[in-house]
């Protein structure tokens, strides 16, 4: 079998090693080209790997299910694995470099056996550009080749711009037999080095994503003085057509892609604001040379969440996945071959094959009850960046886009008002690491418990979290123009459980007080948290929401903060010996402003 498959020889002599261990029966270069990725598409629905839907309504679209255990990240069997325990950190699963290479060695070997090895080179950021680094991933699996063929840029031209260099992210992926109790996703940042095993699914496999653009990048970025984030980029054009834009970091299935690709509410419509989404996901941030935050997506496409997304809530993200589009764990609906999912519209599909392979029946449906459900409540679309209606003219640009705010939010019944400004960088920066939020379907485990998500990277950082806390601080202090940092809550509930804020395209409501706070253009008032807008100052034109309504989101009840207070004590103690001193202060500050 010939394993110079390209001309880097660092390159070629780590294939190599790889193909000992795996034991593959070809190797196969993915170049980037149509003609390639069609004839693997073709081997796919061969197999059933991929189904191919209705070409006339979803052009270009394919489905597929994973394994049943197979449906969402597993932050258990996720491992940063350097060398001292204590610089992966407490909130980190740590495994000795060593002991997890000769682990995982022995589920990978021989498990190609049959199939090809597929050689995916691919870049993160536009190639060749400041911000690009490249990967090379090893995989088994066909889907994970269309995938990432989607969600990076993959072909020659990264081998090209990789010349002859060892500057690269080595990639390991295999599925093995997808058993859970062997599911092992590795990170070894002192390595460059990623080994994936035993599952399936876009987290867990699609290396480039949270793997490199996160755990890995974080890791570097703490090193070569710049960011990685699990942060939405989006850009709001005022009717003179000035562009600002934003950043914002949400937990997993909290709300990114549909803030990225939001449509402005008729009162802005008509003004003439427009929105652009430069991504959706995962933020890159540098300081510029004008000292101020740059932001690139390093990805190329989304993997979005499903269900949810309708004509109402997200067009934009429903019109991306028309065409060109894997979808993944979503219903088959075998009437005219299309898909469905929960939230999709109201007509649900009586001749339809559920998330499992199953016949689906409508009148079982309870949507109370997640196990009734036709499509996961994670499945999820894999579209191309450029298919994207509003996607920003900078989706390309190398330099990125100067970011004028930093918005944190999660998922929260009570607590959290509907929004709030920092008092300074290092308050944002405190702000950042108290997030809390409710657990969600993208992750296996518990839903809808609230647990610390600082900067909605929890299951991301690459290194110790105290470690990255002073990260956040050092960066503040190389910025001369820094970004103002804001804190979110779309989703406070009501007795009911019903949220009270619309959401979605409304929430450029709140985005508009944020950016008049930036351009200094709004008062505020001083609360024990931080700046607050007064309630006129939110435009509720056309909602159905009351200024009471409003008032109440606004609402800090001091009693719930003290108690969430004592939680964010618990979890620096957590987190241990590394978090700054000033985190401590700013904690001491907050306690008694709130007592006072
Ligand atoms: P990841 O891809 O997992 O990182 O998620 P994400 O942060 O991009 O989440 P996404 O935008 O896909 O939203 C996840 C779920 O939250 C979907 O079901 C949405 O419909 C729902 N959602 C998003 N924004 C809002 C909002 O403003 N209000 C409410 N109530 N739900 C929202
Ligand atoms: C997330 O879970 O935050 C995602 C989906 O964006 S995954 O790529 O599976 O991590
Ligand atoms: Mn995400």
């Amino acid at each position: 079998m010939n394993t110079n498959v390209t001309s880097n020889k660092y390159v070629n002599a780590w294939i190599a090693e790889m193909a000992e261990m795996v034991k593959p029966s070809d190797i196969i270069l993915i170049d980037g080209s149509e003609e390639q990725a069609e004839a693997l598409r073709k081997q796919a629905l061969a197999s059933g790997e991929l189904i191919k839907l209705n070409e006339e309504k979803l052009p270009n679209c394919y489905l597929h299910r994973t394994a049943v255990n197979d449906v969402a990240r597993v932050e258990n069997r996720t491992f940063i694995c350097t060398r001292k325990k204590e610089d992966a950190g407490n909130i980190n699963n740590w495994m000795e470099p060593k002991e997890c290479y000769a682990k995982l060695s022995k589920l990978f070997a021989g498990s190609y056996k049959g199939k090809p090895m597929y050689v995916i080179p691919y870049s993160m950021s536009v190639v060749g550009s400041d911000f690009a680094k490249y990967g090379i991933e090893l995989t088994d699996s066909i889907y994970v080749v269309l995938n990432m063929l989607i969600m990076t840029r993959v072909g020659k031209n990264v081998l090209e711009a990789l010349g002859d260099s060892d500057n690269f992210i080595k990639g390991l992926h295999a599925c093995a037999n997808v058993d859970e109790e062997n599911r092992y996703i590795c990170h070894f940042p002192e390595d460059n080095t990623i080994w994936s095993v035993n599952s399936a699914y876009g987290g867990n496999v699609l290396l480039g994503k949270k793997c490199f653009a996160l755990r890995i990048a974080s890791y570097l970025g703490r090193k070569e003085g710049w960011m990685a984030e699990h942060m939405l980029i989006l850009g709001i054009e005022n009717p003179e057509g000035e562009i600002k834009y934003i950043t914002a970091a949400f937990p997993s299935a909290c709300g990114k892609t549909n803030l990225a690709m939001l449509i402005p509410p008729e009162i802005y419509k008509k003004k003439g604001y427009k929105t652009w989404c430069v991504g959706d996901d995962i933020a890159w941030l540098r300081v510029g040379k004008d000292g101020r935050l740059w932001a690139v997506n390093p990805e190329n496409g989304f993997f979005g969440v499903a269900p949810g997304t309708n004509e109402h809530s997200n067009p934009n993200a429903l019109h991306t996945a028309m065409r060109d589009t894997i979808f993944t764990n979503v219903a088959h609906n075998l009437d005219d071959n299309t898909v469905w999912w929960e939230g999709l519209n109201d007509n649900l599909p009586t001749n339809c094959i559920d998330w499992k392979g199953n016949k689906w029946d409508p009148s079982k449906y309870d949507k109370k009850d997640k196990t009734t459900c036709a499509a996961h409540p994670n499945s999820r679309f894999t579209a191309k960046a450029t298919n994207c209606p509003c996607l920003s003219d900078k989706f390309n640009d190398p330099a990125g886009v100067p970011i004028t705010a930093i918005v944190f939010g999660g998922r929260r019944a009570k607590t959290a008002p509907l929004v709030y400004q920092s008092r300074s960088w290092q308050h944002g920066v405190f702000v950042g690491s108290i997030m809390a939020s409710e657990t969600t379907a993208a992750a296996a485990g518990a839903v809808g418990v609230v647990r610390r998500d600082p900067m909605a990277m929890r299951p991301f950082v690459g290194y110790d979290m105290g470690d990255y806390w002073q990260h956040w601080l050092d960066m503040g202090k190389m910025i001369a123009n820094p970004p103002k940092i804001f804190h979110v809550n779309w989703f406070r509930t009501d007795e009911n459980g019903h949220f009270i804020w619309p959401g979605f395209g409304d929430n450029m409501r709140v985005i508009m007080w944020i950016l008049a706070r930036c351009a200094g253009t709004v008062d505020a008032v001083d609360t024990p948290i931080g700046y607050e807008p007064r309630p006129e100052d939110i435009d509720l034109t056309g909602l159905d929401l009351t200024i009471d309504d409003l008032k109440g989101l606004l609402n800090v009840d001091r009693k719930l903060w003290l108690e969430d207070c004592k939680g964010i004590r618990e979890f620096y103690k957590q987190v241990g010996d590394r978090v700054p001193s000033v985190l401590y202060d700013e904690l001491a500050d907050l306690e008694k402003r709130l007592s006072e």
